[in-house]
């Protein structure tokens, strides 16, 4: 799995200490030298990704601070315009209770939602959409979230992935043709999933052939688990198609999206399945037997679709942040009703400590995932295009926060929070699937972790090279080495950026900024000690994705509420208590993961993990037998 990264990482160099070691000589012999601004470094992309900068123990800011603001009046005003209708809907229309027990949104509320243009939210206005950005689809959303996650999904798999493809990779004429079809109310869906193939995306048994003259291919195989599958006519689909490499001759399978239409014949669908949550999204298998697909229709490239299925899936993942917290807000609402009124023991619930810390933490959870939110859709707007980690950890952060919301609203309310009556029983379904579903939190940790070992691990090759022919690369050398040198005597200071923040959140900048400097010691340690193996290592690889994503969320945090407090918004003291508390806690995490990794003890847990592991799958369940001995 993530083989690709392993590939790219390359050796790294073990005798990494040998750079300390040469530290005194090269520091008093080049100290003198008039170095040439010029380096290995400069002719690598440098990534703008805070993420991805850590890795190295840098602190990359330009994507987080300032927090964006990237709507004109013009924009907010038109944003406003949907903003009353879409509510009104939620509380007019639509019924989620109703959703939930049928299994499916009616005719009437899907007419509904067609006539707001909530199909098309993101679709240029000359193609029959509403044309707004990825920062006002995400307020959108975020009322979506609030009301019916299940609604959110038929929404979501048309407009966030299902015709992404051709919005981000269509050709002008593949825009003319789909989009207006896509806006106009025909439904769009993904269709990457197969029976065999879930997070090994690119293991895809979907073939089609290439006629002989050039003009269509053969598509044959089935997805499954697709959301929409059951109604859409326009479909991206992912499939392998045999392709000669120009330089070997060689035919290999290489996987190629294409835009397929129902009305090719040969597409069908199976019945709706039965699921545990999101009960009125519609979710089925798709077929295709011999469906003839004119060659106009490949999307991206022949043999670009895994790239092409991966960046729709970056490109939406933020969409996530947005709906969870509309539902985080829901049920923060709900449980606080509650413990405002609710007496036990002769005191509202509301007064003790217990119910204060889950209040506080929920409302912590849903602030770092609001903040995450809008600070990758602005980046996005304004053009970014190193965001892939910091998606991917808005996905894992909003489906892991709002569970544990949902789950503590629940444990607020007591038995209340049980009954069916109260909502949050039917929310708890519907957000089980949003740490399964678009890209699993398990491997979209294992993404983080590799690729930003992969970024910093490149770094280290390129030292490794600058040393191989010194003479040209003694910028890169002598910067290295006395970066070195001085965290070697102790003397090395931690990224520091409390210069960007407001005042009162100068020790929690600071705190980030020693995560940072811990984070980048800690790649490459695990590079020294791993290797290339650092790849298998998944205890490890998750323990600095979790410390990743601690940093990062405290760093977007400190942003948003350095914001709040500059313009002086009535809530600026609320968001700073949020910012230091969250980045106090988070400080805490990051240093407790990075010293796991290094404790040689509590790496021996982890070979007891696996044994442990190991003796429950050859028992196939539980080994021990009961205390009784029967
Ligand atoms: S849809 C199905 C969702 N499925 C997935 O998400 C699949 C998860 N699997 C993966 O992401 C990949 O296969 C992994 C890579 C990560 C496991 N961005 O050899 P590799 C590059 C950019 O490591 P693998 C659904 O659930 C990599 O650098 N590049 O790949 C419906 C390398 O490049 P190079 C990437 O071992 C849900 C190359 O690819 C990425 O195969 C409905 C190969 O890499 C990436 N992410 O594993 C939701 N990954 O060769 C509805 C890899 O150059 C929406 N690479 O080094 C809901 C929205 C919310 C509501 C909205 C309401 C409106």
């Amino acid at each position: 799995m993530i083989t690709g990264v392993s590939k790219a990482l390359g050796h790294v160099p073990r005798s990494f200490n040998k750079f300390v070691s040469l530290n005194s000589r090269c520091l008093a012999t080049q100290a003198a030298v008039k170095v040439k601004e010029r380096d290995a470094k400069a002719s690598k992309k440098e990534s703008e990704s805070f993420t991805m900068n850590i890795f190295r123990g840098e602190a990359q800011v330009s994507q987080v601070f300032p927090f964006p603001n990237p709507l004109s009046q013009e924009q907010t005003d038109t944003l406003k315009m949907f903003i009353d209708p879409i509510e009104k809907f939620f509380e007019e229309v639509n019924d989620p209770v109703r959703n939930d027990e049928t299994g499916e949104v009616d005719e009437t509320t899907k007419r509904a939602l067609w006539d707001l243009g909530a199909f098309g939210i993101q679709v240029p206005e000359e193609f029959g959409g509403l044309g707004l950005n990825n920062t006002q689809y995400g307020r959108l959303v975020e009322i979506v979230g609030k009301h019916d996650l299940g609604v959110g999904i038929m929404l979501g798999s048309h407009q966030s992935i299902g015709f992404k493809g051709i919005m981000l990779y269509g050709t002008p004429a593949q825009k003319a043709k789909y989009l207006p079809r896509v806006t106009g109310g025909e439904y769009a869906a993904f269709a990457l999933t197969e029976p065999s193939t879930g997070s090994d995306a690119s293991a895809v048994k979907c073939r089609a052939v290439k006629s002989s003259d050039g003009s269509h291919y053969v598509l044959n195989g089935s997805k499954m688990w697709i959301s929409n599958g059951g109604f859409a006519n326009i479909f991206t689909v992912f499939a392998q198609v045999p392709m000669k490499d120009p330089v070997t001759g060689e035919t290999k399978d290489k996987v190629t999206a294409f835009i397929v239409d129902r009305g090719f014949g040969g597409v069908t669908s199976g019945p709706p399945e039965k699921k545990m949550g999101i009960n009125c999204s519609n979710t089925t298998e798709v077929f295709f037997e011999d469906v003839k697909i004119p060659a106009e229709n490949v999307l991206g490239g022949e043999g670009q679709g895994f790239k092409v299925a991966m960046n729709i899936l970056n490109n939406g993942r933020f969409g996530m942040a947005a709906a969870l917290s509309g539902t985080m807000q829901a049920c923060i609402k709900k449980s606080v009703e509650f413990a405002n009124n609710r007496v036990q023991f002769g005191k509202k619930l509301k007064e003790f400590g217990s119910i204060q810390e889950k209040i506080a933490r929920m409302a912590m959870l849903q602030y770092v995932d609001q903040s995450l939110c809008y600070m990758i859709a602005g980046n996005m707007d304004k053009g970014s295009e190193d965001y892939h980690l910091e998606a991917a950890i808005s996905k894992v952060f909003a489906s892991e926060a709002a569970w544990w919301v949902c789950d503590e609203s629940i444990q607020i309310m007591g038995g209340m929070g049980f009954m069916k009556q109260t909502g949050l029983e039917k929310v708890l379904r519907d957000l089980r699937i949003f740490r399964i579903f678009e890209g699993a939190n398990d491997i979209l940790r294992l993404f983080v972790a590799l690729t930003g070992i992969q970024y910093g691990g490149a770094h280290l090759k390129e030292l490794q090279k600058a040393f191989k022919n010194p003479t040209a690369n003694l910028g890169l050398i002598f910067e290295e080495v006395s970066k070195r040198a001085t965290k070697a005597v102790g003397l090395g200071s931690a990224p520091n950026f409390s210069h960007l923040v407001h005042p009162s959140l100068q020790d929690s900048a600071n705190l980030v900024g020693k995560s940072i400097e811990s984070y980048g010691q800690s790649i490459e340690a695990a590079l020294i000690k791993y290797g290339k193996g650092i790849v298998e290592e998944q205890f490890v690889l998750n323990r600095l994705a979790q410390a990743a994503i601690d940093t990062y969320t405290s760093a977007v945090v400190l942003s948003r509420a350095s914001k709040a407090a500059d313009e002086k918004l009535p809530t600026a003291q609320h968001e700073l208590l949020m910012a230091q508390a969250w980045c106090a806690e988070a400080a805490c995490r990051v240093d407790d993961n990075l010293k796991i990794i290094k404790s040689d003890s509590y790496l021996k847990n982890f070979t007891r993990f696996r044994e442990i592991a190991k003796n429950i799958c050859e028992a196939e369940g539980v080994a021990q037998n009961t205390p009784l001995g029967f």
